[in-house]
């Protein structure tokens, strides 16, 4: 059964030139992208994406840094898409918990700029893809 999670190439990626890995990653596991979008996120939309973090230390820095720039926003679906995503990116600290050969453990080294972000469960896809993509279709 398919199932759909939503990504996000964050500002640092974006600003690094690494959307293209991204996306050519997300290929070649067999993945297939339902929509795409460049966008500058306000700090309305930060707010809502990261809510489950109000009131976290980092949460402040998290939200000027996802406005920080353009970031690529891409609904990505297949089979078992949001741990498949979640094993492509790598483990939030990309040196600590990311493996090499995930997106985090090959190209970053801070936990706030960590290049990627993927739906971590069922609910959450439910709820972001809704707030980043309202108008697409079930
Ligand atoms: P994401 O939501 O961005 O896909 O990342 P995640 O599930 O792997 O990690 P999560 O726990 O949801 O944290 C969201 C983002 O907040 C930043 N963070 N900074 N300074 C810190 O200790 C810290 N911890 C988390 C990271 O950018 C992380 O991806
Ligand atoms: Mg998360």
């Amino acid at each position: 059964m398919s199932e759909r999670t939503l990504v996000l190439v964050k500002p640092d990626g974006v600003e690094r030139g690494l959307v293209g890995e991204v996306i050519s990653r997300i290929e070649r596991k067999g993945l297939k992208l339902a929509a795409m979008d460049l966008r500058q996120v306000d700090r309305k939309l930060a707010e809502q994406h990261y809510a489950e973090h109000d009131g976290k230390p980092f949460f402040e820095s998290l939200l000027e840094f996802i406005t920080s720039g353009p970031v690529l926003a891409a609904v990505v679906e297949g089979p078992r898409a949001i741990s498949a995503f979640r094993q492509i990116a790598g483990g939030t600290d990309p040196v600590d918990k990311a493996e090499a050969g995930s997106l985090r453990g090959d190209y970053a080294l801070e936990v706030q700029y960590n290049l990627v972000h993927g739906s971590d469960s069922p609910e959450s896809a439910e709820r972001e893809l809704k707030l980043w993509f309202p108008d697409l279709q079930a």
